[in-house]
């Protein structure tokens, strides 16, 4: 049996932490769906569309990752494709609330597991909003996300 889990976010960019628990859930699962869920009421930096490409050219080198958006519930998403398991990033105490709300919503809501995967230190602090604002004051990112990122926020921040 194929093993499957989800990645979700809004990916508004996509970072370097989101980079690192996606990469560790590949070496642990077969096929891994990176969802880009949409959320309506939050316009965001990039487009959906935008953002589903920066993902797949920075998830390229992992074969089994696929990455798709998702209008609705992620446990509908993860219905739809036969997936048990959402794995989720723990940046630090503050997350662990509402993740943990999520996580009893979801199972109670469908069965659908969730893992959690302690953030690498590195990228602790790290979060979409930080790198936009730092970004658009003209702080340097370059450490936070992958060169097709900074290249993407460069260009959105400066010329549009
Ligand atoms: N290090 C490690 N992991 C990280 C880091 C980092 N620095 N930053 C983010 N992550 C991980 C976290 O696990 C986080 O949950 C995930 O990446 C996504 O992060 P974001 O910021 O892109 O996305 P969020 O937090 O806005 O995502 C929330 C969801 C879209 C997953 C959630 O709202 C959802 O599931 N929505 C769909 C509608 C739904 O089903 N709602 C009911 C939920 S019970």
């Amino acid at each position: 049996q194929v093993r499957r889990a989800v990645c979700p976010g809004s990916f508004d960019p996509i970072t370097n932490g989101h980079l690192d628990i996606i990469a560790r859930a590949s070496r642990l699962y077969d096929e891994v769906y990176v969802a880009v869920m949409v959320n309506q009421s939050k316009m965001g930096l990039f487009g959906i569309e935008e953002r589903i490409e920066l993902i797949r050219q920075v998830t390229a080198e992992y074969e089994n990752v696929v990455v798709e958006s998702h209008h609705g519930l992620l446990v509908d998403f993860c219905k739809q494709r036969d997936i048990p398991a959402i794995v989720k990033g723990l940046r630090a105490v503050s997350d662990f609330d509402y993740e943990l709300q999520m996580a009893q919503m979801n199972n109670g809501l469908s069965g659908v597991e969730t893992l959690f995967v302690p953030t690498n230190p590195t990228y602790s602090f790290l979060s979409s909003s930080l790198v936009k604002e730092v970004a658009a004051w003209g702080g340097d990112v370059s450490h936070l996300v992958p060169p097709a990122v900074l290249e993407a926020l460069d260009k959105r921040l400066r010329k549009d």
